[in-house]
């Protein structure tokens, strides 16, 4: 294992705990049950869970509305669970990241509550309360991202409040100090119990324009678009003021830093890559001051072509500031599943692709047995997103479905009805079945995961671009203990691969057929979907001293 910090060198694993593990039968994954998967989590290779919230909420976007940032909902556990797991995440080795919502709380957040009481109450300014327009319209054009007017009005006082999602999750006013005080106290309670760092949500959105000017029409807009796409987003998302929080946010997690556990700062950021790259920070004595992961999830929407990802990963790379530490996403509890999106055989050149680029991934629950989107019947509809926007594709659910551990009842996930229907496959397409194979797309993570760890240039190495054709994609990663190469086959036919592009005496160290071991003979054909990485021999790899 190289001796980089983890959250360099380490693999980051999503779970949305909802659907991760049920342990008393209600049908909803909980903390205990994460905790019963450690030792899955463990032989699988990762590094760090992220857990999507679990704090007490009204579950109007599952979690996301959150009443009490410092506890547990009934739902997940206690907090006594919680410790638990993080000890004994801790004890294998595994560190723990939790969710910080701190754009919105939930309309029964006691602030909340406090807030739309009277005009006069203290917490008033905590969060976005404005006067309607003379003709008792909304005070400007702003759009929820779930659909419809991002202001709502309440009658109690009569004005209208803001809310960049559901009208159940009122955004806080973040130029208000006290809001920061507030926020940041939480963090400190989680820091202090021992978590590993962040994963900051929409981190961009914290601001929004002082004027409250109305935001632009967008003339792009299409066709059963969702509606929000009617407006752009100038003056509700990444204001310049926004940047000064991300710092004091990071220096907050540097307060706890120090102990020999350095903790990270994830922002979730859906911005071009000139945008994203604002959040890492101003630098100060070399050292960036802002989130040490903004999540880059370039390779989400990208065109799955050898050089559409290939232009990606350059224009990435060249636009890292200095000091700038890189990640990888492929997908999350809010977008299709990536097997869905390449296909399933492509799906092991996208991991491939994920666990050998330069930077941290982040492994999204389910992807590492193949799971695919789950259609959900319109009577089954979860999602709010999906229930604001009907028709229009936005839903969530099929990426959130249970996850598939084993042949029993329900894939193992839970003895109850589980929260959301499983995959049609799951009989089959589940952990106990997959780790006994020795080809399956589980047995192909858990060897990459391994061979990350053996191999340190994959993990912290230099990034070399070498080679792009129509389907070929080709890279080395490059540390001081060797020259790995990394071989893409984005198409479904064999590709030839240039002589050039391979070490003195390769040796095939994984293929994504997981066919392919030890010395390969020349020329190297590529077969459709498949991605190898080789090395050179060790006596042809001897550096002189
Ligand atoms: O996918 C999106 C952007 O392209 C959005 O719809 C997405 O929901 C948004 O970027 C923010 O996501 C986060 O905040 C939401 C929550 O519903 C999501 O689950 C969360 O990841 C509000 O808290
Ligand atoms: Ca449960």
């Amino acid at each position: 294992m190289s001796d980089e910090v983890w959250w360099k060198s380490g693999v980051i694993y999503q779970v949305y705990p909802r659907s991760f593990q049920d342990s008393n039968g209600d049908g909803i994954g909980d903390l205990e049950g994460i905790r019963r998967r450690l030792d899955d989590l463990a032989r699988l290779g990762v590094d760090a869970l992220w857990i999507s919230p679990f704090y007490p909420s009204p579950m109007a976007d599952f979690g996301y509305d959150i009443a009490d940032y410092c506890g547990v909902d009934p739902t997940f556990g206690t907090l006594a669970d919680f410790d638990a797991l993080l000890a004994q995440a801790h004890a294998r080795d595994l560190r723990i990241i939790v969710d910080l919502v701190p754009n919105h709380t939930s309309d029964r957040h006691p602030w909340f509550v406090e807030s739309r009481s009277s005009r006069a109450n203290p917490k008033r300014d905590w969060y976005l309360w404005r006067d309607g327009k003379p003709d008792g319209t909304p005070p400007n054009n702003w759009l929820s991202n779930f659909g419809g007017p991002a202001w709502t009005f309440d009658d109690a006082t009569g004005q209208y409040y803001y809310h960049a999602f559901l009208a159940q999750q009122p955004d806080l006013n973040w130029r208000n100090p006290a809001v920061r005080e507030a926020m940041y106290d939480v963090m400190r309670f989680w820091l202090r119990r021992g978590v590993d760092g962040f994963r900051v949500d929409v981190i961009y959105h914290l601001i929004k324009d002082d004027l409250f000017r109305d935001n632009p029409v967008n003339a792009e807009v299409r066709a059963g678009d969702r509606s929000s796409r009617e407006v752009i987003p100038l003056y509700t998302t990444d204001r310049p003021e926004v940047l000064e929080i991300v710092e004091q946010m990071r220096r907050v997690v540097d307060e706890f830093g120090d102990s020999g556990r350095p903790r990270v700062l994830i922002g979730e950021i859906y911005l071009p890559i000139p945008r994203l790259m604002a959040y890492y920070g101003r630098s100060e004595h070399g050292v960036l001051q802002g989130a040490q992961l903004p999540f880059n999830f370039q390779l989400i929407g990208a065109r799955w072509e050898a050089r559409a990802i290939d232009r990606i990963v350059r224009d990435y790379e060249a636009a890292l500031p200095a000091g700038g530490w890189p990640n990888w996403v492929l997908g999350n509890h809010d977008k299709p599943r990536i097997a869905s999106r390449v296909g399933l055989e492509q799906a092991r050149v996208a991991a491939m692709l994920l666990l050998t680029l330069r930077g941290t991934p982040t492994l999204y629950y389910g992807d590492e047995i193949g799971m695919r989107d789950v259609t959900i019947p319109n009577d089954e509809v979860q999602d709010p997103f999906e229930k604001n926007e009907p028709g229009k594709g936005v839903g969530r659910d099929p990426e959130r479905t249970p996850m598939q551990w084993d042949a029993t009842a329900h894939a193992g996930f839970t003895t109850g009805h589980p929260w959301l229907r499983l995959g049609e496959d799951w009989a089959s397409r589940n952990v106990a079945t997959l780790a006994d194979d020795p080809h399956s797309i589980l047995t192909f993570h858990r060897r990459m995961l391994a061979l990350r760890r053996r191999y340190p240039a994959l993990a912290t190495g230099a990034y070399e671009p070498s080679m792009t054709g129509d389907h070929l994609f080709a890279y080395a990663r490059v540390g001081i203990a060797g020259r790995v190469v990394v071989m893409l086959n984005f198409g479904a036919d064999p590709v030839d691969v240039p002589p050039t592009l391979m070490p003195r005496n390769p040796v095939a160290l994984l293929s994504t057929h997981l066919d392919r071991d030890g010395a390969l003979a020349l020329p190297l054909t590529l077969r459709g979907n498949e991605g190898v990485v080789v090395a050179g021999a060790p006596e042809a790899n001897t550096v002189a001293a």
